[in-house]
């Protein structure tokens, strides 16, 4: 049985989750032992990071690369095109959501709790997000309706970027593009069991860091 250390709240725990699921795959679910980043967890992971993924003799960090290791190792449904252009355009995807769009999101997670918060700079910071949202209007143009590689961290941090905003006290901007492209891979059954569990862990952990 595959064996994933995961955090129920994390982005990128769910990004695998909805691989896993996808995939129709089986597997078990552990917390780091002593917290991600202890010394423990890097015995076993030396990254320290989550998620990570153990597969008999196999350690793997980095929600990419495990993505990248179980779509070969278990080909069926394929989560990369065939056609070498559309591949090397799931990758590209892929990677301005781990390298842009998500580090954009996670530069306001400072500004949660209340006591070191700074309201001009995370409305500074959310106008990155919604800049980078602009951006991937022109990278989700024409993508198919099969789920690939690159179908599974976005969604995740699309209800992130909501739930923040409301955090902040502003509405998200969708771009039109952005927003068909949200409602046709939430309706794929892998990410929308995935999102009905993890949005409600986001939102009550959301309301407990408010006041930290
Ligand atoms: N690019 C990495 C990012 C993973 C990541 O940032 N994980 C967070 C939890 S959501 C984490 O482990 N943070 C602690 C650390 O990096 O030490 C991936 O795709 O797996």
């Amino acid at each position: 049985m595959l064996k994933v250390y995961a955090v129920p709240v994390s982005l990128y725990c769910a990004k695998l989750r909805i691989l896993l699921r996808h995939k129709s795959l089986n597997w078990d679910e552990l917390l780091p032992p002593g917290g991600y980043g202890s010394a423990e967890y890097k015995m076993l992971v030396p990254s320290g990071n989550l998620p990570a993924l153990v597969d008999g003799d196999v350690q793997l960090a980095d929600s990419e690369a495990i993505a990248e290791y179980l779509n070969e190792k278990f080909p069926d449904p394929k989560m990369l095109p065939s056609d070498l252009v559309q591949r090397a355009k799931v990758r590209e995807l892929s990677r301005f959501h781990d390298t842009r769009l998500e580090p954009a999101v996670r530069a306001l997670f400072a500004h949660i709790p209340l006591a070191s918060r700074d309201n001009a700079r995370a409305g500074e910071l959310l106008a990155v997000v919604f800049e980078r949202l602009d951006q991937l209007s022109g990278l989700v143009e024409g993508r198919g309706d099969e789920v690939m590689l690159c179908d599974c961290g976005l969604p995740v941090t699309f209800v992130w970027i909501d739930e923040l905003a409301g955090v902040f006290g502003h509405h998200a901007k969708w771009p039109a593009a952005v927003a068909a492209y949200r409602n046709r891979v939430e309706g794929h059954r892998a990410v929308s069991a995935e999102l009905a569990a993890y949005r409600p862990r986001l939102t009550a952990w959301l309301a407990g860091r408010v006041d930290d």
